[in-house]
C-alpha cells in the first residue's frame, strides 16, 4: 500500500525527514495551501506570498525529481481548508490510510496529526543540528538551562570554530567586541533583491485579493522563493556583510533596517537553507581569512546556539509554554503596534519597517518593541500574537521562546537570567533614533521625558520582590534607591500618568 508523504509549507528541504524515508516509486507526496494555515494568525501578506510561492516551486522541483505530487492550491474548488481535511481527501482517493510526515515545528499541528483517524508515522526533523535526544540529555537535571552552556556543548559536538579542544581565537564568545553603534554609510551593500517569477506573480495576486486587509505591504516583494535564490542570498551575505556582522550586530539606524544582518531566517525556517550549510559557509569564509573571528563566532552562535537552543526549549516545555505570564502583565497591546501612530521615534521606525518589509532585526525586536511592551506591562499573549503575525520568519517554535521567554520574561526566567529591560540610554547609545524624537532621551522627568526612562524605573519598582535579589540587577536597584525620594516619587507618578494616557487614548 502506498503512503501519503505530507510535506508542510516549512519543510521544503529535498532529501530530509519524511522525504528521505519515502519510496519515490510508490508513495504520494501531499502538499496543500489551506486557509487554516494562512489564518491561524493574521500573517503579514509578504510571509504568505513567500510560503505559498516557495511551496509551489518546491512541488514542481519534486515532480522534476520524479516524485508523484498531489498539490492543492488555495483557490482549488475541492480544497477542504485544513491539512487534516486534505490528508483525508487524498487518503480516500489513494485508497490508503498510511501517512508519513516530518515532525511539524508547532505543537498545534503535532496535536492535529495525533487526532487523525489515519496511521500517521512521524519522523524527526533531521534538519536541526541538535537531535532532540541530545538536547534532552543536555537539559536533564539542570536547574538553569543557559544558552551559553548549550552553545559550548554544540561547538564541541560539531567542531565549528574549534582549535582542538579549545575555542578558536581563545574565547567562546566575542560579544565584548561586538557592541558598536553604526554610522550612516551610503556605501553599505543593500540586500540582494529578487525579481518576481510567473509563479510568484500569481501568488501575489491571490494574496492581495484574499489577505489584503492583513497588516503589512504585499509589495514590493523581493524575497527569494526557491533554493537557488536562497543560496544566492547566503553567498551575498557572506561576501558583503559577514565580515562586519559581529561589530554592528546590536546597532540600529533610522533608514537602514538591514545593516549587516543576514536576512536568511525566512529561508532557514522554510527549509530552503539548512543550518549546517549556513554554518559551513561562515566557517569556510573565516578559514579563508575573509571574516574575523568576532564576526564568524557572533554569527555561528546565532545559528548553532540560539536557533537550536530555542527549538529545544520549545520542544521541552510543551504547548503550555506560550500561555505563561510570570509577571502578571495584563495591558492590551497598544494600537501603535499596528498603525505606527506614536511620537516615540524608535517604536515608530520599527513598526513602519516591519509593515514595509515583514522584517526587523534582532535588537529592534528585543530592545524597541519588545522592551516597550515589557516595561509597559503588556499581556505577553498579545505580544506573542503580534510577533507571530508580522514577521516573514515567524513560526511559533522559534518566535515563542524569543517573545514569551527572552523578550517578555513571561516564562519566569527559563530562557533569560534577567529581563531584557532598558531605559532610553541604551537605545540612544546603539541607534540614531533619539535625534529626531519628540521626546528627549536626556530628560528623566518632565513633559518631554523619554517614556523608556520613566517606565524603566516603574518596571523595576513594580517587580521589586522578584528582581531585587537577582545579582545581575542589584546594581540598578542600588542606583534607584540612592535617588532622592522626591525624584523617585516624580518618576513613578509621571510613569503612571504616561500609562494612563496610553490606556485612555493609545496616542503617546
Ligand atoms: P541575523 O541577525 O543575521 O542572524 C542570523 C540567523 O541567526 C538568523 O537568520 C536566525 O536564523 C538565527 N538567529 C539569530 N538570533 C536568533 C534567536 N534569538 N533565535 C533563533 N534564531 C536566531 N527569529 C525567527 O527566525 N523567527 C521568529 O519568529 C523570531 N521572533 C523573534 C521575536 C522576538 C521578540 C525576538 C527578540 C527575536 C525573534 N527572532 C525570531 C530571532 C531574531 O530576531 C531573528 O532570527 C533575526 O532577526 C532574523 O533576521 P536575520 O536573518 O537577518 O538574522
Ligand atoms: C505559514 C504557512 C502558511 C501561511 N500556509 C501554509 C499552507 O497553506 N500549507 C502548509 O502546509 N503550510 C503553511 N504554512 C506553514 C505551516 O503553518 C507550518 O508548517 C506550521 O506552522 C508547522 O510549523
Ligand atoms: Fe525612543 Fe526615547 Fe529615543 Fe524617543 S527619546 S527615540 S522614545 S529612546
Amino acid at each position: 500500500m502506498s503512503r501519503l508523504v505530507l510535506v508542510l509549507g516549512d519543510q521544503l528541504t529535498r532529501g530530509a525527514g519524511a522525504l528521505a524515508r519515502a519510496d519515490k516509486g510508490r508513495d504520494l507526496v501531499v502538499m496543500a495551501e489551506v486557509m487554516d494555515e494562512a489564518t491561524y494568525v493574521r500573517h503579514h501578506p509578504k510571509k504568505i506570498i513567500l510560503v505559498l510561492s516557495a511551496m509551489r516551486k518546491f512541488a514542481a522541483a519534486l515532480e522534476g525529481d520524479g516524485w508523484r505530487v498531489a498539490y492543492t492550491k488555495l483557490d482549488a474548488e475541492a480544497n477542504t481548508g485544513s491539512l487534516s481535511g486534505e490528508l483525508l481527501r487524498r487518503a480516500e482517493a489513494e485508497a490508503t490510510d498510511r501517512v508519513l510526515v516530518t515532525q511539524p515545528g508547532e505543537w498545534r499541528l503535532r496535536q492535529a496529526l495525533d487526532d487523525l483517524p489515519l496511521k500517521v508515522e512521524v519522523v524527526p526533523d533531521d534538519r536541526f543540528l541538535c537531535p532532540p535526544e541530545v538536547f534532552a540529555d543536555w537539559a536533564k537535571g539542570r536547574k538553569a538551562m543557559r544558552m551559553e552552556h548549550f552553545y559550548r556543548m554544540m561547538r564541541r559536538r560539531t567542531g565549528y570554530l574549534m582549535a582542538g579542544d579549545d575555542p578558536a581565537g581563545g574565547k567562546w564568545n566575542f560579544d565584548h567586541d561586538n557592541r558598536k553603534p553604526a554610522r550612516d554609510d551610503l556605501l553599505r551593500a543593500v540586500p540582494l533583491k529578487h525579481d518576481h517569477c510567473e509563479v510568484t506573480r500569481e501568488v501575489v495576486a491571490l494574496v492581495k485579493e484574499r489577505f489584503g486587509d492583513h497588516f503589512g505591504a504585499p509589495e514590493p516583494f523581493w524575497f527569494a522563493t526557491d533554493r537557488k535564490g536562497a543560496r544566492a542570498c547566503l553567498q551575498d551575505f557572506v561576501r558583503n556583510h559577514l565580515p562586519d556582522f559581529g561589530t554592528y550586530q546590536d546597532a540600529m539606524l533610522a533608514g537602514d533596517p538591514f545593516l549587516h544582518h543576514a536576512l536568511i531566517a525566512p529561508y532557514l525556517n522554510l527549509g530552503l537553507l539548512t543550518p549546517a550549510e549556513v554554518c559551513d559557509a561562515a566557517q569556510a569564509a573565516h578559514d579563508a581569512g575573509d571574516v574575523p573571528i568576532n564576526s564568524a563566532e557572533g554569527f555561528i552562535r546565532q545559528i548553532l546556539g540560539w536557533r537550536e537552543y530555542v527549538r529545544g526549549i520549545y520542544d521541552l516545555h510543551g504547548p503550555g509554554y506560550v500561555d505563561q505570564n510570570a509577571l502578571g502583565h495584563k495591558r492590551a497591546l497598544p494600537g501603535f503596534y499596528w498603525d505606527g501612530e506614536t511620537d516615540m521615534a524608535c517604536v515608530k521606525a520599527v513598526v513602519d519597517e516591519t509593515r514595509e518589509h515583514a522584517y526587523a532585526h534582532h535588537i529592534q525586536r528585543l530592545m524597541i518593541t519588545g522592551n516597550f511592551a515589557l516595561l509597559a506591562g503588556v499581556d505577553p499573549a498579545q505580544v506573542h500574537d503580534w510577533y507571530l503575525s508580522v514577521y516573514a520568519d515567524a513560526y511559533e517554535w522559534v518566535e515563542a521562546p524569543n517573545t514569551i521567554g527572552m523578550s517578555q520574561f513571561a516564562d519566569g526566567g527559563v530562557l533569560a537570567s534577567k529581563p531584557y529591560a532598558s531605559s532610553g540610554a541604551y537605545i540612544d547609545r546603539m541607534s540614531d533614533y533619539c535625534g529626531t524624537c519628540a521626546y528627549s532621551v536626556k530628560d528623566k522627568t518632565g513633559d518631554r521625558a523619554c517614556p523608556f526612562n520613566l517606565l524603566y524605573w516603574h518596571f523595576l519598582e513594580r517587580h521589586r520582590d522578584r528582581f531585587e535579589r537577582n545579582p545581575r540587577m542589584a546594581q540598578m536597584y542600588r542606583t534607584w534607591d540612592r535617588m532622592d525620594t522626591e525624584r523617585r516619587k516624580t518618576v513613578l507618578c509621571e510613569a503612571d500618568n504616561f500609562l494612563r494616557r496610553l490606556a485612555a487614548s493609545g496616542r503617546v
